[in-house]
């Protein structure tokens, strides 16, 4: 009986080694919870190449780590709770057993092939379908959106696609210009779900819902649904139910490692220290040779160069933040105040935690928003899309609400980048017999008062 087991087993590990991808992971990676405070946790990240997935709002880290790396943390002492056995597994199994959007009561994306949330990929969309969608929606919005573009090309060959929105989209009109990209780390998809929603919500929208409108005739929008197409097709290829946990992108390293952190590369301040932020190229964090040394991340700098980004979001996966600079030292810039505010009316409805990056997560350098914010002055965001419980493989049925929990978010940026004149406070002032009814014949004076929350001045009249 256990000899037969044991041979059942083997047969299965041979057969799931998928021929050409001699990468695929053999050892399984856990979910712990570290009782540490956010100096240990930086010292243990660098010291045991612990791969972080995740603070928790009350305290402590999530951290993926190997069996060798569990023990490793127990005989050390350190306060290690296993959270989830064989993570990939977990997420595998339990997108098998969740339920795709039914396409015919999607709000928005119900048109495109394959429908929002029925991607192949346990409901996300491969590298290849989000292209396919790009295609489609161009082909169909052609007067609000460019056709895809190159902003560069991976080091296995794929490019990286870009799109614009606004009216006349392939005039430089001189509108208010807003970033967002998604999918710097591969085992993130929920980051490019959750573009592609507010990219639905504009195109489907024109012409009918007034925000849609004016967003569009009034602001360049681009959109970079994946930065990291490499490492997605990774995952995808070794988990094509989804699950995936590869983080970088699929640089080899010549050592036996693969793999460059995409959000440790940008120039500003790469290498400012060993926090978050690793010379070692088996990190997860691994910064890479020198700064801009990915052709990714070498793409994005340049094209931001090209623009003229007022706000920008990169989005990432999973811990229900809303981050911006610095993320290399704990402190925050002379402008918080605008961070602050603007970050406030964005995270209105899905009530993330907002704070510089440094200070609420980590410190790290070679980060996108330290990039857009150092060397452009843009005011760039970090989102981490979904609460703990999601993790980075959301449940196929999260994908739309974790989108929609998001959307004003992205609304709100976008109207940022230019003027944003909201009415803040309403007064009422009877000119009457001031009964508090407005009688047959009566005048109420309504006072109101507006401020410009965006990044532009507005005329008046408002
Ligand atoms: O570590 C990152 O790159 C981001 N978190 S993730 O879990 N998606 O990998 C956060 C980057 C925010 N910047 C800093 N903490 N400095
Ligand atoms: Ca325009
Ligand atoms: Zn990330
Ligand atoms: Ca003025």
């Amino acid at each position: 009986m256990m000899r037969l087991s044991l041979l059942v087993s083997l047969t299965l590990v041979s057969l799931l080694t998928v021929p050409g991808f001699a990468q695929v992971p053999t050892e399984p990676v856990h979910l712990l919870v570290l009782d540490v405070s956010q100096e240990e946790m930086g010292a243990l990240q660098i010291e045991l190449d612990l791969d972080l997935g995740a603070a928790l709002p009350g305290g402590g880290f999530e951290v993926l780590a190997s069996t060798g790396q569990r023990e490793e943390l127990l005989r050390r002492g350190i306060p290690t709770r296993t959270v989830t056995e064989d993570l990939q597994a977990f997420y595998a199994n339990r997108l098998a057993a969740s339920i795709k959007p039914d396409p015919n009561s999607l709000s928005l994306g119900a048109g495109v092939v394959p429908p929002f949330g029925n991607g192949s990929l346990a409901g996300y969309y491969t590298f290849n379908e989000v292209a396919a969608v790009l295609d489609q929606l161009t082909a169909q919005y052609p007067a609000l959106m460019t056709s895809k573009f190159s902003v560069g090309t991976t080091i296995q060959g794929r490019t990286i696609w870009g799109v614009k929105i606004s009216d006349n989209p392939e005039v430089d009109e001189g509108e208010p210009e807003v970033r967002i990209d998604a999918l710097h780390h591969a085992r993130e998809p929920q980051s490019m779900q959750t573009l592609l929603w507010f990219l639905f919500f504009l195109l489907e929208n024109y012409g009918t819902d007034p925000l849609a409108t004016y967003l569009v005739n009034e602001r360049e929008i681009f959109l970079i649904p994946v930065v990291n197409p490499d490492g997605y097709v990774y995952n995808q290829n070794t988990a094509p139910g989804g699950g995936g946990l590869w983080r970088k992108n699929r640089r080899n390293n010549g050592d036996g490692t693969f793999g460059v952190d995409l959000n440790r590369n940008y120039p500003s301040q790469w290498g400012f220290d060993n926090s978050g932020s690793s010379p070692s190229t088996s990190s997860e964090v691994y910064r890479g040779t020198h700064p801009t040394s990915e052709p990714e991340i070498a793409g994005m700098v340049s094209f931001f160069a090209g623009r003229n980004f007022r706000t920008a979001l990169s989005l990432h996966t999973y811990s229900d933040l809303w981050l911006y600079p610095y993320g290399y030292i704990t402190s925050a810039p002379a402008n918080q105040a605008a961070y602050e505010e603007i970050g406030n009316l964005a995270t209105e409805v899905n009530q993330y935690l907002m704070g510089s990056a440094g200070s609420t997560l980590y410190t790290a350098n070679g980060v996108t928003i330290d990039h857009d914010h150092l060397a452009h002055g843009t005011l760039s965001w970090t989102p981490e899309i979904g609460g703990d419980d999601v993790g980075f493989w959301p449940p196929s049925s999260q994908i739309v609400p974790l989108a929609e929990e998001n959307l004003l978010a992205l609304q709100r940026t976008s109207l940022a980048s230019g003027a944003w004149v909201r009415a803040t406070n309403i007064t009422e002032t009877e000119i009457g017999d001031g009964d508090g009814n407005i009688e047959a014949g009566e005048t109420v004076a309504l006072g109101v008062t507006v401020r410009n929350s965006g990044l532009s001045s507005a005329a008046t009249p408002v």
